[in-house]
């Protein structure tokens, strides 16, 4: 018995798409697939550095709230780059377009963004994370110090962490962004205004950008002396974290040791 075939759906694809599509020969499709598959393993090892620092910094975090009773980070997210972002970066840099020489420039590949309370909490991440052995680093844009001109602050490092896949390690960068909730609303804001304007914002904007700029960093450095007149008033009330015991547990722990030793 013959099967009828339904006719076939419109296509998806315009008339132009169409036509080039068509101009391609069957030896340049396989090249354009074998080069998809090759860019799929580029950009593997990058999502494993990300895990690898994602997973120092929920370490951290989570030390630094039991052991102090504190948490120096607000928020953590990542990205990575798009094939289209890292492609008009190695185009707009005149950058050799070999994977190679793209792992060796583009040194922004996989991205981890970390939002601290405070100022001081900037820092701190930064050494913590920066004291680790296994990491190197690579190079520091501190940009707190150092505000761009148009008012962004934020800590920049690329990091290189050792990734292990099956065929051994393989050393990848890991640009590291750490600054105040302050800080990162404002380069978010900064940011949406400047893809609305496509880059070109007027004048009256990117002043009132630079004067919201200098009111967070009032704010950053209000809430910090706030915050250090908290931990240092004794009246203030100190949760006890569930890793710490109080002062009678550790009395009765002492004394069932020294019965202990005594038996
Ligand atoms: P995305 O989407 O956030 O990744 P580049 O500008 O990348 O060619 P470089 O030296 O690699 O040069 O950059 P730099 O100065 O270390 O900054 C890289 C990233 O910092 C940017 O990534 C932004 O995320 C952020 N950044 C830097 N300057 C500004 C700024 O003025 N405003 C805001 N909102 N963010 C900034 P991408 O690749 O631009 O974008």
């Amino acid at each position: 018995m013959t099967q009828e075939f339904e006719a076939a759906p419109p296509s998806l694809l315009t008339d132009r798409a169409a036509h080039a599509l068509e101009q391609v020969d069957d030896i340049r499709l396989d090249e354009i697939r074998e080069l998809r598959d090759d860019f799929a393993r580029f950009m593997m090892p990058y999502k494993f550095g990300i895990d690898e620092i994602n997973t120092k910094i929920a370490i951290l975090r989570e030390e630094f709230s039991q052991m102090h009773d504190y948490n120096p980070i607000e928020n953590v997210s990542s990205r990575l780059k798009s094939p289209e972002s890292i492609v008009e970066k190695v185009v707009r840099r005149g950058c050799d377009p070999s994977f190679d020489a793209i792992r060796t420039n583009i040194t922004d590949i996989a991205g981890v963004r970390v939002t601290c309370s405070f100022g001081s909490d900037v820092y701190r991440v930064f050494d913590l994370l920066t004291a680790q052995t296994d990491l190197r680093l690579v190079t520091t844009k501190d940009y707190i110090a150092h505000p761009k001109p148009n008012g962004y602050k934020s800590l920049h490092a690329i990091l290189e962490v050792p990734v292990f896949l099956s065929a051994g390690p393989v050393p990848v960068f890991v640009e590291v962004q750490i600054r105040t909730v302050a800080m990162d609303f404002w380069a978010s804001l900064e940011h949406k205004i400047y893809y609305k304007y496509d880059r070109e914002v007027p004048q009256q904007l990117l002043d009132e950008l630079k004067e919201a700029a200098e009111s967070a960093s009032l704010l950053d450095a209000k809430m910090e002396r706030l915050h250090a007149q908290i931990r240092r008033d004794p009246f203030a009330s100190d949760p006890h974290p569930a890793l710490v015991a109080d002062d009678t547990t550790l009395a009765q722990f002492r004394d069932a040791r020294e019965r202990f030793s005594d038996v």
